[in-house]
């Protein structure tokens, strides 16, 4: 039997996808664009997971688009890429970015085209020294997608953003820590523990909270000071009637651990 092409584990409320062609360094065709969209849909059902790990097996972290998939590779006829994207991309990224939990990106290697931002579009991005970041689209005559032309001048700013898109250079975990591409470079061999102790934080922590701050910055960008004012009082009177407040207030006063809930 062939190996799944996503595997997953679970410690704990944490649950661990991991990428698995590292032969292709986890390249992306349409069947393992489909089972991680499926794997990230069942997640969001399953009210045991309050935190994801996302991660690569073997040296890479993700190639991007497999550019030999036939559904895009350049052959006798030419190809709509729109399809792909619309079929796959686009619904990824809007999964990611609206899991009812947390979504931590452990960098384990190379993350180029698409696989760098599908790790830009987690919640938590903490890479290996030896990881890098390359925006490899200009290469082979495309422009970014997967979020990029949003995501990258948010993230670092425009100046970056276009250094890193037009000239398609390998950018170093460090290096992407040091423009604020990514939260932390981490030491190669701590990577997985490191992840793991940041999941299994969030996981204890007020999950319907963590998911509305997502929301919120994510808004905020495009709201006016006034709009952004309101948003948030409206946000805090939702969480001030949720259990979490109520646990965590009482935890605060009676100077023990909270016990979180909702999700
Ligand atoms: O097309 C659409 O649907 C539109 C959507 C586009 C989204 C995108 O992601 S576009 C960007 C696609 N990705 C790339 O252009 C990156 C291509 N890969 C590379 O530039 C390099 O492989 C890396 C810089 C990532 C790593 O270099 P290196 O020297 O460490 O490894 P390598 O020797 O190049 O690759 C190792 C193997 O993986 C190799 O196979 P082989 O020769 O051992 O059988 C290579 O062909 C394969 N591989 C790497 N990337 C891809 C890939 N196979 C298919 N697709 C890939 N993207």
């Amino acid at each position: 039997m062939s190996e799944p092409l996503i595997l997953s584990s679970q410690t704990g409320s944490v649950r661990t996808l991991t990428l698995n062609r590292p032969q292709s360094l986890n390249s992306l065709n349409s069947a393992m664009l489909g089972a991680l969209l499926d794997a990230l849909g069942h997640i969001a059902g399953d009210a045991t997971v309050r935190c994801v790990v996302l991660t690569g097996a073997g040296r890479a972290f993700c190639a991007g688009q497999d550019l030999a998939d036939p559904l895009v590779a350049p052959g006798n006829a030419p190809k709509d890429l729109g399809v792909m994207i619309e079929r796959f991309y686009q619904p990824l990224v809007q999964r990611i970015r609206s899991m009812p939990t947390p979504v931590v990106a452990a960098v384990n290697g190379v993350a180029a085209g698409a696989g760098a931002n599908i790790a830009l579009n987690c919640d938590i991005v903490i890479a290996a020294r030896g990881a890098s970041f390359i925006q490899a689209f200009s290469k082979i005559g495309l422009a970014p997608d997967t979020g990029g032309t949003w995501l990258l001048p948010r993230l670092v700013g425009r100046a970056n953003a276009l250094g890193l898109t037009l000239l398609g250079d390998k950018l170093g975990a460090e290096d992407a820590e040091r423009i604020g591409l990514i939260w932390k470079c981490v030491d190669d061999a701590s990577l997985l523990d490191e992840a793991q102790a940041i999941a299994q934080r969030l996981a204890a922590m007020p999950t319907k909270a963590l998911v509305a701050t997502r929301c919120a910055l994510d808004r905020a960008g495009l709201l006016s000071m006034e709009a952004a004012l309101e948003a948030e009082t409206q946000l805090q009177r939702e969480l001030g009637f949720a259990h979490d407040y109520n646990e965590g207030v009482a935890a605060f006063v009676a100077k023990r651990t909270p016990a979180f809930t909702d999700r």
